[in-house]
């Protein structure tokens, strides 16, 4: 489509999810989703956006994140299956993009104890190391 168009995808689907979160804190990631602020982006669509980790923890590490401001996973709709799937079905397939045939780590990090720090949720893709288990 146009460069309209994908403004008007950009403002409907910022509509729906008001509508379903109300207006959470803007986070980074935000920023990072309006291009205000610099990412290294391996993937996008209309749905969600894959960008290197800042922190790196491993040789590759990615974030999954949905254009959707969903806060947490803990705080995700029941209704909102097809995307947290998506989100999973883009995380394997840049995974294999990669080149991690050997395995990798896929993590969600919930609240407090789950250890989160940016409240716009992220699936971590880990690889190009062995792995621990269990984690800390
Ligand atoms: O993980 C939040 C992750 O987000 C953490 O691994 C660092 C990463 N991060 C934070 N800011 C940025 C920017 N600007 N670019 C890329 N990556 C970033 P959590 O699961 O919440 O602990």
């Amino acid at each position: 489509g146009t460069a309209s168009d994908d403004e008007v995808t950009k403002a409907r689907l910022a509509e729906e999810a008001r509508k379903k979160y109300g207006n959470p804190p803007p986070t980074i990631f935000s920023k990072i989703i309006d291009k205000t602020m610099p990412a290294d982006i391996i993937y996008e669509d209309e749905k969600c956006l894959a960008f290197r980790d800042i922190g790196a923890q491993a040789p590759v590490h990615f974030l999954v994140i949905p254009r959707s401001p969903i806060p947490r996973i803990s705080e995700a709709a029941d209704d909102d299956e097809q995307l947290l799937g998506h989100l999973l079905i883009v995380a394997k397939n840049m995974a294999k993009k990669e080149g991690l045939k050997e395995g990798y780590r896929v993590v969600i990090n919930d609240g407090k104890q789950g250890a989160q720090s940016v409240y716009h949720l992220h699936i971590h893709v880990l690889g190009g190391r062995q792995m621990e288990w269990p984690p800390g």
